[in-house]
């Protein structure tokens, strides 16, 4: 049996990627290269330290840490200003139905996401009230594919892995949730997401009924 659904943020719930991007390539441009959008693929569901090694990969340059420590503020104070203007229109469709079907059907719901700004992104968009439990990048020491983030959401909702479902469209986010021991949708394509149990192009077609049918659970 289901008993909770932990969702990750970006991509699955809205879609911050594209305020990543520019703030990344606004930073790539101030360092004199090219940053394009397939790159930013990349740094979809890595943390923020991760994504600026991979960036300064792309543009070849090296830095000391406090330089890369002072690059990253430098991304994410833009990046803020981006998703402070976020409103609840920026939800992906059929994301808020489903977190509602999840609430009538007596399932727990949680968040586990590896962004900082994950409690901005929420308040901004009114989808706080949705959550019994949020774990973002300031509860967790350890990345995807590292099941950190979703075993401490299901301890904080007090579910077992076997009774809580993972939503992610990194696929790292799909490894983290098979080493948690719990069962995965992915939101994307079957051509990366591959390792989840089910794919779903979105949440739009999605409800509990479905989902307890295509995990047979
Ligand atoms: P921040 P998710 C991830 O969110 C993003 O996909 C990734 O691009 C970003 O670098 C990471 O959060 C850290 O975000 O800089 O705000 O701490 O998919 O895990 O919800
Ligand atoms: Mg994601």
């Amino acid at each position: 049996t289901i008993q909770a659904c932990l969702f990750d943020l970006d991509g699955v719930l809205v879609d911050t990627a594209k305020y990543h991007y520019i703030a990344w390539k606004e930073l790539a441009d101030k360092l004199g290269f090219e940053f394009t959008e397939k790159d930013n693929e990349r740094l979809k569901g890595v943390s923020r330290a991760a994504s600026l090694n991979i960036l300064l990969e792309i543009g070849g340059l090296t830095f000391s840490e406090d330089e890369k420590a002072r690059l990253a503020e430098e991304k994410n104070n833009r990046y803020v200003e981006y998703i402070s203007k976020m409103d609840s229109s920026e939800i992906l469709p059929g994301a808020l139905e489903f977190l509602k079907d999840c609430r009538d059907n007596g399932i727990k719901v949680a968040l586990g996401s590896a962004s900082k700004n994950a409690m901005t992104i929420l308040n901004n968009t009114g989808l706080t009230p949705y959550f019994d439990a949020i774990i973002d990048g300031t509860k967790t020491s350890a990345a995807k594919p590292d099941p950190e983030v979703f075993l401490l959401g299901a301890q904080e909702l007090g579910v077992p892995a076997e009774n809580s479902i993972v939503f992610e469209d990194a696929e790292a986010g799909v490894e983290a949730a098979s080493r948690a021991g719990m069962a995965s949708v992915g939101i994307g394509s079957p051509d990366t997401l591959g390792a989840a149990n089910i794919v779903v192009p979105s949440l739009q077609d999605m409800n509990v009924v479905r989902l307890r049918e295509a995990l047979s659970a």
